[in-house]
């Protein structure tokens, strides 16, 4: 059991054991809420399947080159979701966050349906004082007014966020699937940019990771999305709405190292919908994504800290 609200224990343990609390920045938390799915539903069962998946995956990072072991990762459990209330998810979510960030714990939020990075960044903002800047890996903008009458939708989190949170900055990877308003929307709001997953192919990963790296410009703190829709199903065939023409998982990964800096406060892996995942790779995906974003982290840290910066 974690110290934060709403918390609830965990049915199982990231990487199958759990380390001494104190021993790590990293604190796990599952949000096991899918309620406002669309299309392919049973998010609810991602914390678990990635759970599952990560005590039979090697936790080494070729790119950061190092064994993340040496990174002990605090799975506090999950957030006692309540299934068909939007609104009450997230506020248990919020509450749960900030407390984690109020102790200056990195975050690794695992989803749950898109929904869920609402309540996260708003716990975030309240711990922190303001939002962070946000990089958006994902396949849709999540962008509209209200999508099937709710405004609380995976379909339309990004639109709350933009509107409520106001984050100063927010860049999307991967976008290929999306209605005009959402397009205009992206296009036109300062503070909000986008690289299609045609960009990357085009332009290359360090490229489009430059981008990133220079629209960021000076936030202090940065907040990782991850849609796995971003990536190609052909990858990650297990996800709530599957968009052909995606990234692939080493696409992916050079993005990561490129991207992530000792600035990151959080991240999250949503979406993964374990009933559509025959085979359990996207759950196996999903599990090596956390291990490399955290070793990104750790290694940008330790050379942070190295140069005395932070
Ligand atoms: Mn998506």
């Amino acid at each position: 059991m974690g110290g934060a609200p709403f918390i609830e224990e965990a049915p199982g343990t990231f990487g199958g054991y759990l380390p001494e609390r104190a021993r790590s920045i990293y604190s796990l938390v599952g949000v096991p809420f899918d309620s406002t799915s669309s299309y392919r539903s049973g998010q609810r069962w991602g914390p678990r399947a990635i759970r599952e998946a990560s005590a039979f995956i090697e936790f080494t990072s070729l790119h950061a080159g190092l064994d993340v072991e040496e990174v002990p990762i605090y799975d506090e459990g999950d957030v006692g979701v309540v299934h068909g209330d939007a609104r009450e998810t997230l506020r248990r979510v919020s509450a749960a966050t900030r407390a984690l960030a109020g102790e200056g714990r990195r975050l690794i939020v695992l989803g749950g349906e898109h929904t869920v990075t609402y309540g996260v960044l708003e716990g975030l903002a309240s711990a922190l004082g303001r939002t962070p800047c946000l990089v958006v890996l994902d396949a849709h903008f999540d962008l509209r007014g209200d999508y099937l009458g709710n405004p609380y939708s995976h379909a339309c989190v990004m639109r709350r966020v933009l509107e409520r949170l106001h984050p100063p900055r927010v860049y999307y990877v991967g976008v290929r699937g999306f209605a005009r308003e959402e397009l205009e929307l992206a296009s036109s709001r300062e503070g909000v940019a986008y690289s299609t997953s045609l960009d990357v192919e085009r332009l290359g990963e360090a490229n489009v990771a430059a981008r990133v790296k220079r629209f960021l410009g000076e936030c202090g703190s940065v907040y990782l999305s991850v849609d796995l829709d971003f990536l190609d199903p052909s990858q990650a065939p297990g996800v709530g709405n599957p968009e052909p023409g995606g990234l692939t998982f080493r696409e992916a990964l050079n993005l990561i190292h490129a991207i992530v800096d000792e600035r990151l406060v959080g991240f999250d892996v949503v979406e993964l919908a374990p009933p559509h995942d025959p085979a359990g790779l996207t759950a196996v995906v999903a599990a090596k994504l956390v291990v490399e974003v955290v070793a990104a982290h750790a290694r940008a840290l330790r050379r942070a800290r190295r140069r005395g910066g932070v």
